[in-house]
């Protein structure tokens, strides 16, 4: 759908140069938000149940809920403890990179 795109930006962003910051914190879903802070394995079923209803992911960090510009960066990552590197610009976030942090 939007892949191509976000490819696109990707790619722009990162020989721009743009200014990256590193975060910690979890992959959720749009529904749900800083609910699923904590991440147990309940919160993990939610997020999946929720992705799965077409919810988008979203990033929360403390109890700030951030949307994620390029979706499919964090694909496979909904539910995961994170490392998050990329750009905010307002209350979303464009992903660069994703580590997992369990
Ligand atoms: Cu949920």
């Amino acid at each position: 759908m939007k892949k191509v795109a976000a490819a696109g930006l990707f790619i722009s962003l990162f020989s721009a140069g743009a200014f990256a910051a590193t975060w910690s914190g979890v992959i959720s879903d749009e529904h749900c938000g800083a609910k699923h802070a904590a991440m147990t394995a309940d919160d993990k079923a939610c997020v999946d149940k929720c992705a799965k209803g077409g919810a988008a992911a979203v990033f929360v960090s403390g109890d700030k809920v951030y949307k994620i510009d390029n979706q499919d960066a964090v694909q496979g990552h909904m539910g995961h403890k994170v490392t998050l590197t990329g750009t905010m610009k307002g209350d979303t976030v464009h992903v660069d990179n994703v580590k997992m942090n369990m």
